[in-house]
């Protein structure tokens, strides 16, 4: 439940927020697998209400566990998984069983009824004799309140009842035979600890027929939101799997906007209150808090601040804190809005564009080469330690991993023109943040190491990028 599951030599999980199974099993092929991606979050997968017009959130108000929506049927996503594992991607479902749909959800994505407001779910089947009382979610500082009320309307399940456990590790195992590798849990904090336990412990072990070895369980994260001062901790859930840490999420936000100085990121990690590195999903936005929902506030970083944004996300790839998890997005200017459609209910695919980048209303942050050349940079460095830190005492800093890779940043408003020790053999490398090693040749600028292992690395405060990182594969 602590191990995500990848496949040796690969690391970074991206979450493909609201693509269609057709475009991801592509995108496995022809994407992920080559640049050495090891996995991918994807929305929720079970059928959801309709509504109206058709904002992201519909997929959160689930209708029954057919696997049904607007990405895609069951055919669909058992040939994307399947797809992805044969490149060496592995699929991680975002599983809401929390609650179901609210008042006005009476229609799903499968075509199935339901009647919310006489909490009446005959496509699983629930009825009210599955959910607690009906109560609204008003105080964070009540525990009970916030795990047995209702949050935003939602029809909340009991899940201590054994009907509802059943039905739920029904849906979770027929996607562990899929062969996906693990789940993102919905909604965690409003949920007993004790009561998820009593699911989690009768998860099947992962598909051997996908690869994965025998006896390896599913890599479960819960979204607990523990920015502090409330009645419920992440450390309830750690002791069951991994959380979403979302002060790795607010913490990032602050300090490459400038609120915290880069110098203090020496002590990145439990210092800063987050979880244990293996129980930490690390991200520097989600779905929720890019657009204001959720936790997080205006300190957030979004592919709407590209500069903060990729330096905030290499030094998240380049750090060896926590499971790093990359959101790939589609525009918008409305909170609310969903994803590009062709009718204004069927979901556009992505299109590509020579430079790797999306169009068609997709962002793809996965597909920009700042970000997919630090998913290759992680790969290159593995476990080496983090050595050679060094900062000018404010928000200049660079560190290695060991004798692979080397990183700089420079988040002040003057030139950083220092030489460093990059932990490096001699030589001349890519920089793979400017550009991209190709053939002998480097698209970008190149930095030479001595035989001291020094460079002089320079990044003027006005460049698009306010980082430079060299690694052993990038070597000319
Ligand atoms: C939609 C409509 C609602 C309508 C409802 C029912 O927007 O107006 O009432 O339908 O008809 C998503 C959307 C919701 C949407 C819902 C269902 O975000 O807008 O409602 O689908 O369609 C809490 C939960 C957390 C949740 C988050 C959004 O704890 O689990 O709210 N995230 C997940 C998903 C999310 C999804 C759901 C759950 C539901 O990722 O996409 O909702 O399946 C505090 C608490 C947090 C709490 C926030 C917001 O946070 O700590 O636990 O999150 O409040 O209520 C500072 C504090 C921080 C605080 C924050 C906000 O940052 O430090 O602790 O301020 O006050």
């Amino acid at each position: 439940q602590f191990a995500t599951n990848y496949q040796s030599g690969r690391n970074g999980m991206v979450h493909l927020f609201e693509w269609k199974w057709d475009d991801i099993a592509a995108e496995c092929e022809n994407f992920l697998g080559p640049y050495g991606y090891a996995g991918l979050q994807v929305s929720p997968v079970n059928e959801n209400a309709v509504i109206g017009n058709r904002p992201w959130w519909e997929r959160y108000q689930p209708i029954s566990y057919k696997l049904n929506t607007r990405s895609g049927n069951e055919e669909q996503f058992a040939n994307m998984v399947r797809r992805c594992n044969n490149v060496g991607v592995r699929t991680y479902v975002d599983v809401v069983f929390n609650h179901m749909a609210a008042n006005g959800g009476t229609t799903g994505t499968g075509g199935s009824n339901a009647d919310p407001s006489s909490k009446s779910f005959p496509a699983v089947p629930f009825s009210s004799l599955d959910f607690n009382p009906t109560c609204a979610i008003t105080n964070y500082a009540d525990p009970t309140n916030v795990r047995n009320c209702e949050l935003v309307g939602l029809r909340d399940l009991n899940q201590g009842n054994s009907w509802v456990r059943d039905k739920i590790v029904d849906f979770l195992n027929h996607l562990t035979d899929l062969g996906v590798a693990g789940f993102r849990v919905d909604a965690a904090k409003h949920m007993w600890p004790g009561d998820l336990e009593a699911i989690y412990g009768r998860l099947n072990n992962l598909n051997t027929n996908h690869g994965f070895s025998s006896g390896a369980k599913p890599y479960i994260f819960q979204e607990v939101i523990d920015l502090g001062g409330e009645a419920i901790s992440k450390s309830e859930y750690t002791g069951l799997g991994a959380i979403t840490e979302f002060r790795h999420s607010d913490s990032i936000g602050k300090v490459f906007r400038g609120k915290d100085q880069l110098r203090y990121l020496t002590n990145w990690g439990t210092s800063w209150g987050f979880a244990a590195s293996d129980r930490s999903l690390v991200f520097v936005d989600n779905h929720d808090n890019q657009r204001g929902h959720g936790a997080g506030g205006a300190d957030v970083l979004t592919y709407k601040v590209p500069k903060q944004y990729k330096m905030a996300s290499a030094f998240m790839l380049a750090h060896p804190f926590g499971t790093p998890r990359i959101m790939s997005s589609f525009a918008f200017d409305d909170t609310d809005q969903g994803p590009p459609t062709t009718d204004g209910h069927n979901i556009a695919s992505p299109q590509f564009n020579s430079d790797n980048s999306c169009s068609g209303g997709w962002v793809c942050e996965h597909r920009w080469r700042q970000i997919y050349n630090m998913v290759a940079f992680r790969n290159a460095v593995g476990d080496a330690q983090l050595q050679n830190w060094w900062d000018n005492g404010s928000n200049q800093i660079s560190f290695s991993r060991g004798s692979q890779g080397f990183v700089a940043f420079n988040n002040d408003n003057y030139d950083l023109n220092s030489s460093l020790q990059t932990g490096l053999s001699a030589g001349t490398y890519c920089d793979v943040i400017s550009g991209t090693k190709s053939g002998s040749g480097c698209t970008g600028k190149t930095i030479t190491v001595g035989s001291d292992g020094r460079a002089n690395i320079y990044i003027g405060s006005s460049e698009e990028d306010g980082v430079v990182a060299i690694h052993v594969n990038a070597k000319l």
